[in-house]
């Protein structure tokens, strides 16, 4: 086949743009590229056939990254953009009753073998403008949203391309990945005036953030590691200024869920407008420690015990009613796990937890955003207005965790099975 007709797969341009994201962010945030030394070392060093997720194949590549966008119709052609790339928005999130102002999604792959080749996601909150008390001040921030572009048309185009081919050559693919590249840069030229930033920042840190920019710069680009305490101590003996407690739950035997830890990264010069220089925070380093994927069960269980320990000094003792071994956790239908058949006999183990934590993710916002404790928006939740905005409804990842571990089952025990019978014709 001639070269220019050969097609580019959703899987190579997911796992090539994520590699092109982290070399972006390593130029752009420096500790960024420090935290990724960290992460390798304490990888390499925690690496067992006992310790679960550290002999992961798509450990080393797997990251996660994070935007804000100010409008539906940002949402709305973001998911098309991504869609190129293999990712859907899997869970609603909604972070009101956080004290921030957005409402979420995670864009990302779908399915065993998408996630096993390039586990890239992309947690995407888009701004609640109708949450902002002062008219005046909302009105103001719709006009400047409502000016902004930021996306190229040649990347429109190419997503409309892929849109009604299914698929981009390869010369396509790589101007799409330029054009999809340069939406998320940091760029220095702010488009409004220092006094207008000013306004809107004292009206909410997170509002200056997500209007006075020309585009979603991406906010946090986070590698996974195996041994999230590792690296927190290894950060804390480098004089890296990281989060007190680490979010989520508990270090265990046999971790669940999601646990994550971020640091203030840098303070960025802006050129205002009006031509006045002046800086900006926003941007920030975060690293995650997945583990298992937990049923409807097991994750009410965690969010009753979660709730318990919603003290101002909680303790980690709450957790410990939570079973510690994988016999009772599948027994009690609390984790999701994954079967095979190896010989005659059927193997399992746990589903990774590809999502992430409204709790935690609330927590990774404020410790960037400087507030500890924000009064909570009272509000419903919002989420009709969000798929409209999106487009489509979100994925349940329930529902996928569930397919997942059952499909398995199925496949396992047909080979299984075929086995037997194959052994009872040689007897
Ligand atoms: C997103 C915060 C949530 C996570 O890992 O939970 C998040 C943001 O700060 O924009 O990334
Ligand atoms: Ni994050």
């Amino acid at each position: 086949m001639n070269a220019s007709h050969r097609t580019v797969s959703s899987d190579l341009l997911r796992a090539r743009f994520s590699q092109a994201m982290s070399d972006l962010y390593r130029a752009e945030v420096p500790l960024y590229g420090e935290l990724l030394e960290i992460v390798a070392d304490c990888n390499r060093a925690g690496a067992s056939a006992t310790a679960p997720g550290t002999l992961d194949e798509r450990l080393p590549v797997e990251r996660h990254g994070a935007i804000r966008l100010g409008t539906p119709q940002e949402l709305r052609a973001m998911r098309r953009v991504l869609a190129v790339l293999g990712m859907q928005p899997v869970g609603y999130y909604d972070l009101a009753p956080a004290g921030v102002p957005v409402h979420s999604t995670a864009f990302r792959p779908v399915g065993a073998d998408s996630l096993g080749r390039s586990p890239f996601r992309l947690f995407t909150s888009l701004l609640r403008l109708e949450l902002i008390a002062d008219a005046g001040l909302r009105q103001q921030a719709a006009t400047i949203l409502a000016r902004r572009q930021i996306f190229s048309d040649r990347l429109l185009a190419l997503v409309a391309l892929h849109e009604k081919n299914g698929e981009l050559s390869g010369a396509q693919a790589d101007e799409f990945l330029q054009h999809a590249l340069d939406v998320f840069r940091w760029q220095r030229t702010a488009a409004v005036s220092h006094a207008t930033y000013e306004t809107l920042h004292r009206a909410h840190r997170l509002i200056a953030d997500v209007v006075c920019f020309k585009g979603p710069h991406i906010n946090h680009l986070t590698p996974r590691t195996c041994d999230i305490d590792a690296v927190q101590a290894c950060m804390r003996a480098r004089g890296i200024d990281v989060k007190e407690s680490i979010e989520g739950p508990p270090r265990r035997r046999h971790p669940i869920l999601l646990r994550q830890t971020s640091f203030k990264a840098l303070e960025e010069a802006v050129a205002f407008s009006d031509g006045i220089t002046g800086s900006h925070t926003a941007r920030f380093g975060e690293v995650e420690q997945r583990g298992m994927a937990l049923t409807p069960k097991g994750r009410a269980f965690y969010d009753r015990l979660l709730a318990q320990g919603d003290a101002p000094n909680r303790s980690d003792d709450v957790f410990a009613g939570f079973p510690d071994d994988l016999q009772t956790l599948r027994d009690d239908g609390l984790a999701y796990f994954r079967y095979w058949a190896e010989g005659t006999t059927l193997r399992c183990e746990p589903l990774v937890y590809e999502d992430f934590l409204p709790v935690s993710a609330a927590g990774i916002f404020q410790s960037n955003l400087g507030s500890a404790d924000p009064p909570s928006f009272m509000t419903g939740s919002a989420r009709d207005a969000f798929e409209l905005a999106l487009g489509c409804p979100v994925l349940d990842e329930m529902a996928l965790y569930k397919d997942e571990s059952e499909t398995s089952l199925r496949q396992a025990q047909a080979l299984l099975a075929t086995t037997c019978a194959a052994l009872q014709e040689q007897a």
